[in-house]
């Protein structure tokens, strides 16, 4: 992509709506727009790394054997009254009605709409377990919206639900997405910890919630210090065996949200060189909790012996548009956002320090072309600006990569190289550049791990 036919406005200066590090960024490198309070477009530049958290997110769900469907944003109220929602809910749900006064509203989640689909289609226990999901927005109504993404009121949730016929089952269809939650976050380069948390609206009595830590978390989180280098589950992870060791090894030790947090619990379970207390982000919750819509809603199947036999579900929501703001608070400098090369909106900033300048210009298209090539997204600073101003653009937005190229490297032979991560820089002849990023571009984490 050439910057100079691209949409990317950019802000010099922190814009004053914001008051955290990653609402700043997202605003100042052109990655959204606030259209009202809570409620987000996303950019050309944001958006590119909302689809790819979206593509990793879309292959863990169905490694782990989930499959994917889509239900509509809007859904009807009857619904909600099946199971006693609809009162219950409040005001955080936004109600509309229609041209026929039917009562309608925005999903801010999908437990009945899913177990209504489920009821109307599936009788026989032959056809459990399953586990159903969708990538789609969801709105509530929060009373502060704020922190950009982070609290948005329209926000893209990717929601599952498990369908098993024992609680032991369910126990683990529960795992499975326990277990693909530590992948996915594993890959989106965070370190989550599954913490022991409470199920709110959306009821049961199990729940985990998946922190990240980051200062500027929402919520205070406490946990044993093991849990921050403990490593997540490899790809070659086999679904189908008994999942338990490594649901043990990451509940084991103490780890709980502050609504959960029990203070004699933790001086006494974990020794005080090992106590970890931080602020952590939300990412994503796991919930079981049984018949808790089956029942009310009437899903049964028939069972092993002929008779009917309620369903045992759970949901599992991850926080997709959340973790693009997430992903920056874990990941920035002063200069700006250091993206993960998984999430990257492209690998490699080409900046042409001499727009304009035959030779330079030149070498730079040949580059932009190989590079695309090779396999790796490009972003060419071709307009005709000052390099100091390009040079603070790339850092701002934050690619792995900067590949500067001027007119007195070229008489040498030579490019720089420089990864935003490290600041490190290289000089390299141009055809051993292209080799180094192509190289970068078969390393583990850009590709699925
Ligand atoms: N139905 C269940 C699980 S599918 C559910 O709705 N769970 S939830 O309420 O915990 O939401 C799931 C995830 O969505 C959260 O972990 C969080 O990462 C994200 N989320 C929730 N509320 C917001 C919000 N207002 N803005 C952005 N993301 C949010």
């Amino acid at each position: 992509m050439r910057l100079s036919r691209y949409f990317l406005p950019l802000l010099r200066d922190d814009p004053k709506e914001a008051e955290t590090l990653s609402h700043k960024l997202m605003l100042r490198a052109g990655l959204v727009r606030q259209s009202s309070a809570g409620i987000y477009s996303w950019l050309p530049l944001g958006l590119r790394v909302l689809s790819k958290i979206e593509r990793i997110v879309r292959e863990e769900q169905d490694r782990a054997g989930a499959l994917e469907l889509l239900m509509p944003t809007i859904q009807p109220a009857e619904i909600w009254r099946e199971s006693g929602r609809y009162e219950v809910y409040g005001k955080e749900m936004l109600r509309i009605s229609d041209r026929h006064e039917r009562e309608m509203l925005y999903g801010p989640t999908n437990e009945e709409l899913i177990t209504q689909i489920f009821r109307d289609g599936v009788k026989s226990y032959k056809e459990l377990p399953r586990i159903l999901y969708h990538i789609q927005w969801k709105f509530r109504d929060e009373i502060r919206p704020r922190f950009g993404v982070m609290r948005g009121r329209e926000f893209l949730m990717k929601d599952s639900y498990s369908f098993d016929l024992t609680v032991k089952d369910a126990r683990a269809s529960y795992n499975k997405m326990f277990v693909s939650y530590l992948r996915t976050f594993n890959r989106l380069g965070l370190k989550s910890i599954p913490m022991a948390a409470e199920s709110g609206p959306i009821g049961g009595d199990m729940s985990h919630e998946f922190i990240i830590l980051a200062d500027t978390g929402e919520s205070e989180v406490y946990c044993h210090r093991d849990l921050v280098t403990l490593d997540s589950p490899g790809a070659d992870l086999d679904y189908e065996s008994d999942l338990t060791p490594i649901i043990q090894s990451w509940t084991g030790n103490y780890a709980a949200t502050s609504e959960k947090h029990d203070a004699g619990r933790f001086a006494k379970e974990v020794p005080e060189k090992d106590r970890v207390t931080a602020r952590g982000i939300e990412v994503g919750h796991i919930f079981f909790f049984g018949t808790k819509y089956s029942e009310p809603m009437g899903c049964k199947v028939q069972g092993p012996d002929g008779g009917l036999v309620t369903v045992q579900m759970g949901s599992y929501g991850i926080g997709v548009s959340r973790l693009v703001g997430a992903i920056i608070e874990a990941s920035h400098d002063e200069a700006g956002i250091i993206w993960p090369s998984a999430v990257a909106p492209f690998d490699v900033g080409l900046i042409n320090v001499k727009s304009g300048e035959d030779e330079t210009d030149k070498v730079c298209e040949n580059l932009y072309a190989k590079l695309g090539s090779a396999g790796l997204s490009v972003l060419y600073d071709d307009r005709d600006d000052r390099p100091g101003a390009k040079f603070a653009a790339l850092d701002l937005i934050g690619l792995p990569w900067q590949l500067i190229v001027g007119p007195k490297g070229i008489k040498a032979g030579e490019v720089e190289l420089r990864e935003r991560a490290t600041g490190a820089r290289l000089t390299l002849g141009i055809d051993a550049a292209l080799h180094r990023l192509a190289a970068s571009a078969a390393e583990p984490g850009r590709k699925a791990a």
